[in-house]
């Protein structure tokens, strides 16, 4: 079973179909890290990096993902938050070795919390400190204080390290998600 399909199975105990968010700054390694996520046989082989406002979805058992980048597209912001609603976990992408945008990745962390259809409620977020591999990326816990995660009260998050290159964290991050459900 890969990680998704047990992921799945563990949200069908209470739902019948989930909405899982995969966003972050574009580069920040999403369509890598729900490639290594997804089973071998929906795996796609070559990542076109995501240009303007692309969304990819896809369904898996139970589990509806929605994909999209964060990055300075304040014109496509309205058609973003249309996602929000729906969203019931959010695996939020975070480029580690990319201390300049790590600013600009909080900004649009803070509008996420704040939007109307997320602040109120309690839906697990997962950050991935990703391109861990990188010589000069910063540690989660550096990621975690320089975002202001520990100002999150109301919603369950987690962060882990990953380089979404080899797979290496991904599958703790799921485990965290999958908890959250069980
Ligand atoms: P996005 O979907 O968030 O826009 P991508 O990001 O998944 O397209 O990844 C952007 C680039 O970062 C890709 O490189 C990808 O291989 C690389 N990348 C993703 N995750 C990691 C990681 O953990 N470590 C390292 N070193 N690189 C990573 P290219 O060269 O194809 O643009």
């Amino acid at each position: 079973m890969g990680f998704l399909d047990r992921l799945a199975a563990l949200f069908g105990l209470k739902k019948k179909e989930a909405h899982v968010l995969c966003i972050g700054l574009d580069n920040s390694g999403k369509t890598t890290i729900i490639n290594r996520l997804k089973p071998e046989k929906l795996q796609v082989m070559d990542i076109v990096p995501t240009i303007g406002f692309s969304v990819e979805k896809f369904a898996m058992s139970n589990l509806k993902f929605t994909v999209f980048d964060m990055s300075g597209q304040g014109r496509y912001r309205n058609l973003w938050e249309h996602y929000y609603k729906d969203a019931q976990a959010i695996i939020f992408v975070i480029d580690s070795s990319d201390k300049l945008r790590l600013v600009v990745a909080k900004d649009e962390l803070n509008l996420l919390l704040g939007h109307d259809s997320i602040k109120v409620r309690r839906l697990p977020i997962l950050f991935y400190a990703n391109k861990m591999d990188c010589k000069e990326a910063l540690s989660a816990v550096k990621v975690a204080t320089l975002m202001g995660l520990e100002q999150i009260k109301n919603k369950p998050w987690h962060i882990c390290a990953s380089n979404a290159l080899t797979g290496e964290g991904l599958q703790e991050g799921v485990d965290w998600l999958s908890d959250q459900f069980s």
